[in-house]
């Protein structure tokens, strides 16, 4: 069996109870014995392994802390242990489970009647069902607010038009849950595939978070009945309230994918020699090395507290952006410093490096970028929206 291991440098995982314990240790086994042998070759296709979603799913990654028909209605912190290990392997991987968990299990959860719950939530907690999440047009990213796709009454129902960009799972999804402006404020909507009018298209030439599905939707007179509104989201609010789940996790998984770097690093510089000497043995490399370890114990401290928080009821929105900016950024700067410890070596794919800093390229911007975050906080902290 391939060694698993992880960074815990301050213990502390000792505050985990044994169920998280054990989660840990089952998504960590998961991602090393069968995400790890097959990423290179997803990565290298621009492809998603979509042949690991039943396991993933009977292993009870999509949508552990979701309560509804068929889920398991676990704590924050399990979905976030989730979300660190998923995420150690390669942020497409995590972002599949935030997409699916986070952004379409969860609204459904939270703004569906009792038929839309029944009828998608335990499909997509089994993964026999992969949902999207569109809200995110070309014309309008960090400020959603003006967002043109439109959702016009027709009768019983709705008639969508416009168009969503950048949506992860696009392509493989079973549903979308979009967000379209109606005549009094933001909707929400559950479209099926193959519905009239509706497509999907794959987003190509990335050189970020490759081993995921990127994708357009498209919406041209898509009729649908009323039943397929989510009754109870009501503005723009709604969606916005769904990026908390998403960055919580998000907030974890950097986590995950910095320490696969430091581990590599420390690793690399144990072996690798020069001027006769392990190059882990010269100050600078160690001050690298430490400075890493130092920023992701502190990245663990922060999510490590916001999992215990949102477990109490406390949800702040900008504790989550504080942690999501801190994180990310941090796993960013460690990837970057992780590849200068590696030389020439940390730009091939013989190691996660590159992958896991090209990846953290696209965390750092999606799911709100850094400055928005700063914004978010900023404005909590002086009480002056500094947006516009
Ligand atoms: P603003 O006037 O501030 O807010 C409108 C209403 O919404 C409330 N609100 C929130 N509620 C819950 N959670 C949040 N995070 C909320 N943020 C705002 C707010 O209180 C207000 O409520 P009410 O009752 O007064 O109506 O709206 P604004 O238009 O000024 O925008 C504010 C801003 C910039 C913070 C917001 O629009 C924003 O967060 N922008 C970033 C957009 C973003 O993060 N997009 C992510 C798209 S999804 C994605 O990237 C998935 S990646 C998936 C993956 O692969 O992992
Ligand atoms: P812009 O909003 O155009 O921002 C460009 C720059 O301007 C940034 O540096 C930003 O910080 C800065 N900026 C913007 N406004 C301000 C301001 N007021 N003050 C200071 N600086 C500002 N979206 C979805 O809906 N669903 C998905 O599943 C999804 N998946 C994604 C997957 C990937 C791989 C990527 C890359 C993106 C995904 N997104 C998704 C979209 C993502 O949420 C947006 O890219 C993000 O919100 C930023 O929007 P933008 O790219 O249009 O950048």
């Amino acid at each position: 069996m391939t060694p698993v291991t992880g960074v815990d440098y301050y213990h502390l995982e000792e505050n985990f109870s044994d169920e998280e314990r054990a989660v840990r240790d089952t998504v960590r086994r998961f991602v090393a014995d069968r995400f790890m042998p097959v990423v290179r070759d997803h990565h290298a296709a621009g492809t998603f392994p979509m042949d690991l979603v039943p396991e993933m799913a009977s292993l009870g990654l999509l949508g552990p802390s979701i309560h509804g028909p068929g889920c398991q209605g676990l704590s924050y912190t399990i979905y976030g242990i989730i979300c660190q290990e998923l995420e150690k392997g390669d942020s497409g991987l995590r972002s599949f489970a935030s997409v699916q968990g986070s952004l379409v299990m969860w609204p459904i959860a939270t703004y569906g009647n009792e038929a839309q719950k029944a009828r998608w939530l335990p499909e997509l907690a089994s993964g026999r069902a992969i949902g999207c999440f569109g809200l995110t047009e070309a014309d309008h990213g960090s400020d959603p607010g003006g967002m043109e796709t439109t959702a016009t009454p027709d009768g019983d129902g709705w008639i969508l038009n416009g168009a969503k960009m950048w949506i992860t799972n696009a392509n493989h999804a079973d549903i979308a849950v979009v967000w379209a402006r109606g005549p009094e404020g933001v909707l929400g909507f559950l479209v099926e595939r193959g519905t009239p009018g509706f497509g999907a298209a794959p987003i190509h030439g990335k050189y970020s978070l490759c081993a995921s599905d990127t994708g357009e939707l498209s919406f041209d007179e898509v009729r649908l009945p009323d039943t397929a509104r989510l009754p109870e989201a009501r503005g723009l609010k709604a969606p916005l309230a769904c990026l908390n789940q998403a960055r919580y996790g998000i907030a974890w998984g950097a986590v995950g994918a910095a320490s696969d770097c430091y581990e590599s690093a420390l690793r690399y510089a144990l072996e690798r020699e020069q001027f006769g000497h392990p190059i882990a043995s010269f100050q600078l490399v160690q001050r690298k090395l430490v400075r890493m370890l130092t920023e992701i114990t502190k990245a663990q401290a922060l999510v490590h507290q916001l999992g215990r928080l949102k477990d109490r009821g406390v949800d702040e929105v900008p504790l989550v952006s504080l942690a999501k900016r801190n994180n990310v950024a941090m796993a960013l700067d460690c990837a970057r410093t992780a590849r200068d410890v590696l030389g020439a070596a940390g730009i091939t794919d013989e190691h996660p490096i590159g992958r896991h800093m090209t990846n953290l390229e696209s965390v750092i911007t999606y799911e709100g970028t850094h400055d928005i975050h700063t914004l978010i906080v900023g404005a909590d902290i002086t009480g002056l929206p500094a947006f516009r």
